[in-house]
């Protein structure tokens, strides 16, 4: 990769988002496409209501060809950069496949409604695109600026059954603002980072086209575990240090020393 692009925090901070282009090599694009294709092999899948998302999450435990993906000091320096944070940790590793001409749709949401443990709310994904995305194949969508509206909606952090369309709990100003969001068009290789309270969504895929996108959530290793927002028996699942950090054994560090 280059060298880090400059202005990536500043316009984190500013639209909950951004967009590096170019990160990964043709090379390297094949090595991790075989790698998700072993994952998602191209097969019909069951559809859901609205038609057919393949999502496989948490494989990078295991599968050390996805854990040296996960794990590359690149995404982890650049969501490092993107948060301003010294030091970053694994959350979890997620294959995503929206099929040609019936891939579905992803309803509006915060990640933070399903991944909000940890406090302060510093966690961030980051996606890389294996094939074009766009508006025609279902590229995803995010409101510019919308982290600073806050956590909307209840926290169903472990206990959600699929991710709820968070529009009918915005104001008629925020609906508004979901009209102009930004398609984030991405080419082979470039990568998207988001805020976990940008509000984001995607729509369905009836183009000719598939899509695949690797994603890594991340956060700032300064964050604490918040076991109230955990349902019972899941702390299990989330082993920290005597400061409730998360450990470095089950969440990797990915940046900083
Ligand atoms: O890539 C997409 O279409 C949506 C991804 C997403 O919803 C997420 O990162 O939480």
């Amino acid at each position: 990769m280059n060298a880090l692009p400059s202005g990536v925090f500043a316009a984190f901070e500013r639209d909950g988002y951004a967009v590096i282009r170019g990160v990964v090599p043709p090379a390297e694009l094949a090595e991790f496409t075989a790698t998700f294709m072993t994952v998602i092999p191209e097969l019909p899948y069951p559809p859901g209501p609205d038609g057919v998302v393949r999502e496989v999450t948490g494989l990078a435990r295991g599968y050390e060809p996805l854990t040296r993906i996960a794990c590359d000091p690149r995404f982890g320096a650049l969501v490092g950069q993107a948060l301003g944070a010294a030091r970053v940790q694994l959350l979890q590793d997620s294959l995503l496949y929206k099929p040609a001409l019936e891939g579905a749709s992803i309803e509006w949401h915060q990640d933070r409604t399903y991944i909000g443990y940890l406090s302060p709310a510093r966690v961030a994904t980051i996606r890389i695109a294996l094939l074009p995305e766009d508006e025609a194949n279902g590229c995803m969508r995010v409101v510019e600026g919308s982290h600073h509206w806050g956590e909307i909606g209840a926290n169903q952090s472990l206990t959600a059954q699929s991710v709820a369309s968070l529009l009918p709990s915005l104001t008629a100003e925020q609906q508004a603002r979901v009209e102009g969001a930004r398609s984030l068009e991405l080419a082979p290789g470039d990568v998207s980072i988001h805020h976990c309270l940008t509000l984001h969504g995607s729509p369905p895929n009836p183009s000719a086209r598939p899509r695949r996108t690797i994603l890594l959530r991340m956060f700032d290793a300064a964050c604490q575990l918040d076991p109230a927002r955990l349902p019972p028996g899941a702390e299990a699942y989330f082993p920290v240090d005597a400061d409730g950090h998360l450990a470095t054994t089950a969440f990797p560090l990915v940046h900083g020393g």
